[in-house]
Formats: structure tokens, C-alpha cells, sequence
């Protein structure tokens, strides 16, 4: 959309931070972007705050720039909400550009279920006891759904690698690498540029060439994270590539099949979130009210 692609500088200086206050710590990961580091900020008020710090490569092409100040501005226009991760600043001048962003110290949702499913193989009974962490995290991530819809942004990359766990286990909406401003349209239309997309998160109308994008199509995105959940960190769809492949196999009707970890009414959501037509799947309200409401869906 026009409004999409702006990024405002006036917005950003208000936010900017004195590369100086940061202490970089250790490497967290990698990306095609950068990568990101733990680090420490020093307070104006005295003591220091573990941060997470997101930085370009220093060959990175100015597109990334570009894409990184679009990122930053969008989680400016997102706001504050206990379910997206916070934003502390970011530092441009006299340096690389660097995003600085609340630490999660269990990391991402993906981790976690990768290593919930090598606990399971020990001993199944973890699971029962560790439903309750996962529920919950699967509401928290829809009230932060539901407050990117309230601001009209779309997220357009919600999976379990974007998810991130902090400490009291509240989990955190990050990445917002691909989100998009709806405000004047209320959906992004996808431009022709050769980005790398989440095929197999994205619903069908993001998968079409006249790609476009609503919070319904987040909603699908969510459904897929309900069925990683379930699959304790599975790729979904195996050995199936391609957006067109994906695009007519969804057109056939074809779903990801239901979860063994997972109750029939559970598996009954996620249909609803992978609705072919978007105006006839659930809003993020909607969906964490039926999670609310069947507590015990997983595992
Ligand atoms: O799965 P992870 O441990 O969690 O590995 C990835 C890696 O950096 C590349 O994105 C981790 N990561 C990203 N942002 C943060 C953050 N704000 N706090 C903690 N870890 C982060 C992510």
C-alpha cells in the first residue's frame, strides 16, 4: 500500500540510542539479514538492561538497511503490548544500524518445542504437565494478534521461529521484518521485489500473484503455529514446494492433516483458521476466546 513503505527519520530520532551505552555480548544467531547479540544498556537513570540487538552485516546491501528502518518503524506504529516485543531504541549514526529490542531469555517457540520433543522421547508424561505453558503462550500470541489488528498492522510472518519466550514464559510476537502498515487500504497488496516469503505459513490470497494481505491472513499464519505446537516443532507440509504447488493443492481443498498431540476440536480450529476465504475465518478474538474456552487441546 502507499503508506506501507514510508519510513518516517523524525519517528526514528526520537528513538535513537548512543551506540555507546550498549556493551555487545555474545552471539544469539544468524540470519540472510545479520545477525543478533545479547547485549547489555546502559540506563540514563544508572544499572544496565539485558537487550537483544539485531544488526546488519557490515557488507549488507542498502536494501537491508532500508528493510531494517521499515521494521523499526512499523514496531514504532505497533506500540507497546505485552505480547510483542518490546522495542528499547535504535542506533544509526556514526555505525552500522542496529535494532535494540527486549531480551527473551528462553529464545524462540521453535527451540522450545524442539527440545519439549526430545524431553517426550524420554518420558511422555512431560507433556501433560507442560499443556498448560503451551496453551497459554498460544493466547498470549492471539492477544497479540488482536492488538496489531487494533493498530492495522499486518504481521504476515507469524511461526514458531518468530515467536519468542521470555522469562515468566509470556510469549512475545518478534520479527517484524515483513510486517506492513494497512492503515490506508486495510490489506497490503505484495509488490513484485523477489523477498523471501513463508510459503508454507501463508494463506492463499498472500500466495496468489495479486499477493494480498488482511489480519485473516495472520489468522492462517496462526492456525499453522497451532499445528507446529502440535507437531512439537515439525516443518509443515514435507518435500511439498513451490507457492503454486501449495496454492493448488490448498484449492483442492488439501489441509495439513490433523496432529496426533492434538484433540479433534483443536484440530477443528485450525480449519477454521485455513477457511479458503478469508472473511469466513475467525478474528484473532475469536480464536484465543475458543482456546480460553478448551484448555486441554494439546498434547
Ligand atoms: O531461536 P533462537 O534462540 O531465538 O535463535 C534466534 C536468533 O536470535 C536469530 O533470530 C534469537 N533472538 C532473536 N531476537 C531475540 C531476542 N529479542 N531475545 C532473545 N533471542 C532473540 C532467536
Amino acid at each position: 500500500g502507499p503508506s506501507s513503505s514510508s519510513i518516517d527519520m523524525d519517528m526514528l530520532k526520537e528513538r535513537e540510542i548512543d551506540r555507546g551505552r550498549l556493551q555487545i555480548g555474545q552471539l544469539l544467531g544468524e540470519g540472510a539479514f545479520g545477525h543478533v547479540v545479547k547485549a547489555t544498556l546502559e540506563q540514563p537513570e544508572g544499572g544496565n538492561v539485558v537487550v537483544a540487538v539485531k544488526k546488519l552485516k557490515d557488507n549488507a546491501e542498502t536494501t537491508a538497511r532500508t528493510d531494517l528502518l521499515r521494521e523499526t518503524c512499523i514496531m514504532l506504529l505497533c506500540g507497546d503490548h505485552d505480547n510483542v516485543i518490546g522495542l528499547k531504541g535504535i542506533c544509526f549514526r556514526d555505525g552500522p544500524l542496529q535494532l535494540v529490542l527486549e531480551y527473551a531469555e528462553h529464545g524462540s517457540l521453535l527451540h522450545l518445542l524442539w527440545t519439549l520433543r526430545a524431553e517426550s522421547k524420554l518420558n511422555r508424561t512431560v507433556l501433560v504437565n507442560k499443556r498448560h505453558i503451551f496453551e497459554n503462550m498460544m493466547v498470549g500470541v492471539c492477544c497479540g494478534l488482536e492488538h496489531l489488528a487494533s493498530q492495522r498492522l499486518v504481521h504476515r510472518d507469524i511461526a514458531a521461529r518468530n515467536i519468542l519466550i521470555c522469562g515468566k514464559g509470556t510469549a512475545k510476537i518478534a520479527d517484524f521484518g515483513l510486517a506492513r502498515d494497512t492503515y490506508a487500504v486495510g490489506y497490503h497488496r505484495q509488490g513484485r521485489g523477489n523477498e523471501l516469503l513463508p510459503l508454507k505459513w501463508m494463506a492463499p490470497e498472500g500466495l496468489k500473484n495479486e499477493a494480498m494481505f488482511t489480519h485473516k491472513s495472520d489468522v492462517w499464519s496462526f492456525g499453522v503455529l497451532l499445528w507446529e505446537v502440535a507437531q512439537l516443532g515439525r516443518t509443515p507440509y514435507p518435500g511439498m514446494d513451490g507457492a503454486d504447488r501449495i496454492y493448488d493443492a490448498l484449492r483442492n481443498h488439501f489441509r495439513l492433516p490433523r496432529p496426533q498431540l492434538c484433540t479433534e476440536e483443536r484440530y477443528q480450529l485450525m480449519l477454521k483458521c485455513w477457511k479458503f476465504n478469508e472473511k469466513r475465518r475467525p478474528d484473532a478474538t475469536t480464536v484465543r476466546k475458543q482456546l480460553e474456552a478448551d484448555p486441554n487441546g494439546f498434547f
